[in-house]
């Protein structure tokens, strides 16, 4: 099970409860404007309290928070559970003003832009496998979120977010800041991509390659928006 389908499970539920207890008090209303229109002489009950109409509606309603809870949780844990098992890589993932940088353990890559111009970082990512995130900001909260995965994580600093993920399709998704952080909060994007395994393996010895390649000695450049600390 991934997020997407464990949050449309979720969300399915939490919308027909919704929508169940809607309808039910939009017939309540009408019924009660027909039956005053309708003018049947009766004068309006003049009683305040009906304990046990009240008590009744208070059971429901903790009766229906407490399985939602209960649902969500569980499902949610059941999912952390399966997704933790012997992950298979981990990345750091640095969100700073206003860029990412994705850190792969063990090697020598790391992926970052400078979010300008449609140049977006892109998290790779290998499919059916658990990848562990430590998730942490460099300056103010930002916070992770790519929604067609349904997934979405705060970034803190001075603290590290540790998650565990796994997709099970190939495919790029867009993510993005979901945390308003500064002036260049809206350019905050980054793209995630997932390949097979294999794939997966040819990219990073490719990436490590490069990394471990010698680097010619810069000789200036465009200046670069990072400030208070950001990663350039
Ligand atoms: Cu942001």
């Amino acid at each position: 099970m991934t997020y997407r389908s464990i949050f449309h499970h979720v969300f399915w539920l939490y919308t027909g409860i919704a929508s169940a207890v809607f309808v039910l008090i939009m017939v309540l209303l009408l019924f009660a404007m027909i039956r005053r229109r309708a003018g049947s002489g009766r004068q309006p009950s003049r009683r305040h309290e009906n304990t046990l109409v009240e008590l009744g509606a208070a059971v429901l309603v903790l009766g229906m928070v407490a399985y939602l809870v209960y649902v969500s949780e569980t499902t949610y844990g059941a999912e952390m559970t399966v997704a933790s098992r012997r992950p298979a890589l981990t990345i750091h993932v640095t969100a700073y003003q206003w860029c990412w940088r994705f850190a792969y353990q063990g090697t020598p890559v790391a992926v970052s832009a400078d979010c300008e111009a449609g140049r977006f970082p892109v998290l790779m990512l290998p499919t059916n496998r658990s990848v562990r995130i430590d998730l942490e900001s460099n300056d103010v909260v930002h916070e992770m979120w790519v929604p067609h995965l349904r997934w979405k994580v705060e970034a803190f600093p001075d603290h590290v977010n540790v998650f565990d993920l796994r997709v099970d399709h190939t495919g790029t998704w867009r993510g993005l800041c979901d945390e308003f952080c500064g002036l260049f909060h809206d350019s905050m994007d980054f793209r995630v991509k997932a390949v097979t395994p294999a794939t997966f393996h040819l990219w990073l010895q490719h990436q490590s390659a490069v990394a471990a390649a010698p680097k010619p000695t810069p000789v200036g450049g465009p200046p670069v928006k990072t400030q208070l600390g950001g990663i350039p």
